[in-house]
């Protein structure tokens, strides 16, 4: 396998990092003990558990007024899986890349594919691209895509959707991630059910090209690029087109596309129990799809929703199989050390809510007894987990402090000498 972080600077690292760490890991598994709980098991589970980064994520982003690109940019998606090698190989938490096309789209599949495994990854859900207008594409997606008032441009936009399937099949995907940026900016710029109709029609001829083992995540969003009306604007929409398209068809949610204070967990509660949550969008944010590095701003509404999917993987609620993604836009950090950064706190909030007393939980809810239902979710969230994380990346070859390491293996000035500074421009981010 490619390293692309010599193995002697993860290894020095470590070393002077080994002796602390088996203290405080011995130090947490002895009060973690007298909690009932293994810390060993913990461990295990995190390992486990992976999240897949965007592959437009490793490129600095931008909000509509700039963007700022870094030194050592990745010029194409050859960079761009080295940059996420890079990350699953110092946190062993981001086993998979999931494209956007045409951002990522090559001429030459194979190399591409091997080149993911060369590096250890594999390829998570692709993204369609109907928000943007392609260079030389017949027609625009001005004023819609999938839900346009002009059948040749739904076509279009369902013919894309269609060779992001047919790629994603030479890769490995498994799954097809459709956000679309359908809506209006003015009252009575379009008709709400005759959009919507449109929008299922074209979805539905997606979804009937979809391989049986597929899945397809619809992500729905408040608002932004348009700014009165949103086709696919909330989970209630979101939930309607995963019943109307069919078994195949799952709900995405974004922890960024909600009014603020919306109380996502317990959507993610009710998408579960009606076996349509397809999978996440990581981020955080504090006005609105801020994209925000996750767990930033607030890491205890993640680990409420991470409280939701343990609960449900407790009990092995039926159809729970969620995807995990980061989406986040990455304007002021090195995007590397951001993404490390979000999939340990993804891993910290995964952690944690496998700490919750789910028995004390439930005796405190039937009881009715609130101030103690919260203290017990709380016991597990102020535990500081590092320790296990730590242990976890150490024990498969990864780093106890990836951005240290990271920095101490100078690879983004290596990168900058190899790759020319690009121009700025667009942020493009979902
Ligand atoms: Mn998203």
């Amino acid at each position: 396998m490619t390293e692309m972080i010599s193995k002697a600077v993860v290894e020095a690292e470590n070393a002077s990092r080994r002796d602390a760490l088996n203290g405080d890991y011995e130090s947490l598994g002895e009060r973690l003990a007298r909690r009932g709980i293994a810390i060993d098991t913990i461990k295990e589970k995190v390992a486990a558990y992976g999240v897949a980064v965007p592959s437009w994520g490793v490129g600095t982003g931008g909000t509509r007024f700039a963007r700022f690109p870094g030194p050592g940019e990745p010029r194409n998606i050859f960079d761009k899986l080295e940059d996420c090698g890079v990350i699953h190989q110092l946190t062993r938490a981001t086993p998979t890349v999931s494209l956007h096309i045409p951002w990522d789209k090559v001429s030459d599949l194979k190399a591409l594919k091997e080149k993911g495994t060369a590096l250890g990854l594999g390829f998570d859900a692709m993204n369609s691209n109907t928000f943007s207008d392609a260079p030389g594409q017949a027609h625009s997606y001005k004023f819609g895509s999938l839900s346009h008032s002009d059948a040749a441009t739904r076509r279009q936009a369902v013919e894309h959707n269609l060779e992001c399937i047919e790629i994603g099949k030479v890769l490995g995907s498994k799954a097809l991630t459709v956000w679309i940026g359908d809506g209006s900016n003015f009252p009575g710029q379009s008709n709400f059910t005759k959009v919507f109709e449109r929008y299922l029609d074209a979805m539905k001829a997606v979804y009937a090209a979809l391989p049986d083992d597929w899945r397809v995540f619809t992500e729905h969003k408040m608002y932004e690029p348009a700014f009165y009306s949103t086709v696919v604007q909330d989970w209630g929409t979101n939930y309607l087109i995963a019943q109307e398209l069919g078994p195949k068809a799952f709900c995405l949610v974004d922890l960024g596309h909600h009014a603020p204070n919306v109380n996502i967990e317990m959507i993610v509660a009710r998408l579960i129990q009606f076996r349509k949550l397809g999978g996440f969008h990581f981020n955080d944010s504090k006005y609105g799809d801020d994209d925000l590095d996750t767990g930033s701003i607030d890491p205890y509404r993640l680990f409420l929703v991470f409280n939701e999917l343990v609960d449900a993987e407790v009990r092995g609620a039926e159809g729970f199989n969620p995807a995990h993604m980061l989406d986040q836009s990455h304007n002021v950090t090195d995007p590397i050390e951001s993404l490390m950064t979000s999939a340990m706190e993804v891993g910290r909030a995964y952690a944690q809510a496998l700490l919750v007393d789910r028995k004390a939980l439930n005796d405190y809810q039937q009881g009715n007894d609130a101030l103690m239902a919260s203290e017990t979710l709380k016991a597990a969230f102020r535990t500081d987990v590092e320790p296990i994380l730590a242990m976890a990346r150490l024990e498969h070859g990864g780093a106890i402090a990836p951005v240290a390491t990271y920095r101490a293996s100078g690879y983004r000035a290596k990168v900058a000498g190899e790759r020319p500074a690009v121009a700025g421009g667009g942020g493009g981010i979902i």
